[in-house]
């Protein structure tokens, strides 16, 4: 049972991406451990490089984001965390796998079409190929299961009809998806079932996220206890002050499931426990005072570790030796079974 993950280094991390994905890696290593598996952690600069970026900053966010997932618990000890660019066998199985990945479906992507209009100078091929990048990243660890956030649902689909069509086609199968060998193994996406889609505080609506929002409707993980409460105080709710969930009152939605995430509830739980509640004043301070206290211990943990980025760098080149010898043998078997290069 491997557990493999991969996030962005782009921008300040959210709230969103610390209940859709970061924590449920700090229990994904628990739960590999002691199924005696690997779980397999990520750094994607790679996919960083899709979009308009500042070359002097992305080591910094690699950085930021590295001691982010330690601070949270990821332990380089129990774990692989490695950077995507240390792995040159992930984008060269990228490119093996575009054989088996259709024009048609990358069209599709809804992650493509909101961040393609959202570039001023130039769409980059790679933003096109960034869920074969994604596909490569897991595949070429043969993991059984990948946490995400619930934005990545389309983009896990297609990592599996990947791994499907590459079987089919070069395992020896008759082409139809489902027959050939495993050589790739086809991975299933584990969403959280609280808080998977976390959205904006100033427009839940839409999810909470690094590259579109305001910067008053995202709770970035390193925002003070002050700044949180006000953010949350100033969420949008509705005119209603009735503490119920359902789509017709997404943004009391949004705080109640942040509720529930935080304090290990369910939000029909949530609802109940505040029913003498005196409105949204007291969700807002109780859903504030909850995350202050998640992201306390992390934020302490954080400032004690960013600064030596020379023990970033070690942890980073022990986790890409490791990570080197699990997808390297795997990449032989890709070059073999497509009839690239040499006979093995
Ligand atoms: N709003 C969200 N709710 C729940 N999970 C979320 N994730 C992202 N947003 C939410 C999950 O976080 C993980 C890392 O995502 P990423 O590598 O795409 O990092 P990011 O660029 O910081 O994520 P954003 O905010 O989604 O960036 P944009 O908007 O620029 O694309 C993933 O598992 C993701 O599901």
């Amino acid at each position: 049972m491997r557990i493999y993950s991969g996030i962005q280094p782009t921008g300040r991390k959210h709230l969103g991406n610390h209940l859709g994905a970061i924590r449920h890696y700090v229990t994904g290593q628990e739960e590999a451990e002691a199924a005696g598996a690997e779980a397999i952690f990520c750094v994607v600069d790679l996919h960083a490089t899709t979009v308009a970026y500042d070359p002097r900053e992305l080591r910094d966010r690699t950085y930021d984001t590295v001691a982010l997932l330690l601070a949270a618990g990821l332990d380089p000890d129990r774990c692989i965390l490695y950077r995507q660019g240390d792995v040159p066998e992930v984008p060269e199985l990228t490119w093996l796998l575009t054989a088996v990945t259709a024009h048609g479906d990358l069209n599709r992507m809804h992650q493509f079409k909101e961040k393609s209009a959202q570039q001023r100078e130039l769409v980059s091929a790679g933003l096109f190929l960034y869920p074969v990048l994604m596909a490569a990243d897991v595949l070429a660890f043969r993991a059984d299961r990948v946490p995400v956030g619930d934005d990545q649902r389309q983009h896990i689909e297609l990592m599996r009809d990947i791994a499907l069509r590459f079987n089919a086609r070069f395992g020896g199968g008759d082409g139809t998806p489902g027959s050939g060998r495993e050589v790739l193994r086809v991975p299933e996406g584990v969403y959280p079932t609280v808080a998977a889609r976390v959205m904006d505080l100033q427009a839940p609506e839409r999810k909470m996220s690094t590259s579109s929002g305001s910067i008053e409707g995202t709770l970035y993980l390193l925002d003070d206890a002050k700044t949180i409460t006000k953010k949350l105080k100033r969420a949008v709710t509705d005119s209603d002050n009735e503490i119920r969930i359902g789509p017709d009152k997404p943004g009391v939605t949004n705080l109640v499931e942040l509720l529930a995430a935080t304090t290990d509830r369910t939000p029909e739980q949530v609802v109940e426990d505040l029913a003498d509640a005196r409105g949204y004043g007291d969700l807002k301070v109780a859903t504030a005072e909850a995350v202050v206290a998640m992201l306390g211990p992390i934020q302490e943990r954080y400032a004690e570790l960013r600064h030596d980025e020379d023990a970033i760098e070690r942890a980073l080149a022990v986790g890409a030796a490791k990570a080197r010898a699990i997808a390297g043998p795997v990449l032989a078997e890709v070059r073999e079974a497509m009839g690239v290069g040499p006979r093995a």
